[in-house]
């Protein structure tokens, strides 16, 4: 869904809210320039007690950690941060939504170093239903595995969410989807399966879950964590430092994929091959439910994670 078609009209910048339409930058910004931007994606939802940001907590600690590497300074605290992102919520009237803080290098000369360009930053919100459709979610989706490998954590922090580092992750998205697929897989460096484009992935074997390390050069995605621990909590062995070789993907009983837009999303075949019995396994059903119903407070517990619109 376009823009236009949505029912929002403010976005918060550098301090100040104002018109959807007035939310611009200029076409010398250097984050435009040389993907000298950190991002997050996380999702408020419409809870039993009233719409409440999931983990946004582990959103903005990884928004400031990503500006690290880069030697960003967001000019705004992580409280202004999250006023603004209420505000905006609140303002739009939305019971649920994504949310998008950003912050970039900007405008004022170019050349690769930064030199004096200010730290822009910006938060937008707007309803975005199912990441990769609501039919996904239930029968899961075709992925491949895409011919591009991911940057190496030697190459570029993998673990700061940097705008530059998304051209991979298009590259290989729509890769995928010429060849009729709906996702991408991209392995590492060293061969080994790193994730998705957007998405950080899990393989079910003899009833245990493993997903690949933080060393595999992955994001460390707060909707893998999440999956872990209810996982766990669950009774489920999950094994999170592991390397995963793409021949294991075909024989996995099941698949699935996390993130904060993606949420948890099966997948039903890699490479035209069926894995396990081409549907939504029980396994990644449980996790699913499991998921939504913490997310939308369902269950009592994990309240830590919620902030209250
Ligand atoms: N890996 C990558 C490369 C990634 O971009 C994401 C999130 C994840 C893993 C999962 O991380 P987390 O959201 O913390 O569980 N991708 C974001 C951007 C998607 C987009 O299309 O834009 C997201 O899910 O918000």
């Amino acid at each position: 869904m376009s823009f236009d078609e949505m029912d929002v009209d403010t976005i918060w910048m550098d301090g100040e809210f104002v018109d959807w339409d007035d939310a611009q930058i200029h076409v010398l910004t250097h984050g435009l320039h040389y993907g000298t931007g950190v991002f997050e994606g996380a999702r408020c939802y419409d809870t039993e007690n009233g719409p409440a940001i999931f983990r946004w907590e582990e959103h903005l600690e990884r928004l400031y950690h990503s500006c690290k590497p880069y030697e960003m300074e967001i000019d705004h605290s992580p409280e202004e941060l999250t006023e603004a992102t209420l505000e905006l919520i609140r303002r739009q009237d939305l019971a649920s939504c994504y949310i998008r803080p950003i912050a970039f290098y900007g405008y004022h000369s170019l050349g690769v170093s930064p030199g004096d360009c200010p730290t822009r930053t910006a938060i937008a919100v707007w309803p975005w239903g199912a990441y990769l459709g609501e039919e996904a979610l239930e029968n899961g989706i075709e992925v491949m595995v895409s011919s591009w490998r991911k940057h190496s954590s030697s190459q570029i922090p993998t673990n700061a969410k940097t705008t530059g580092l998304y051209v991979n992750s298009m590259l290989a998205g729509e890769e995928a989807r010429r060849h009729g697929y709906a996702e991408a897989i991209v392995l590492n460096k060293e061969g080994h399966v790193a994730e998705g484009p957007g998405e950080n992935v899990f393989l079910v074997r003899d009833g245990e879950l493993y997903t690949p390390g933080l060393s595999e050069s992955i994001l460390d995605g707060i909707t893998r964590d999440t999956v872990i621990e209810i996982a766990r909590d669950l009774g489920y062995t999950v094994n999170d430092d592991v390397s995963i070789s793409r021949g294991e993907l075909h024989t996995a009983d099941e698949l699935f994929f996390t993130g904060s837009a993606a949420e948890v999303t099966p997948i039903r075949k890699v490479d035209n091959v069926v894995v396990g019995d081409g549907s939504r396994g029980p396994v990644t059903e449980e996790i699913q439910q499991r998921f939504f119903d913490v997310v939308e407070r369902r269950v009592d517990d994990y309240e830590e994670w919620f902030t209250y619109v």
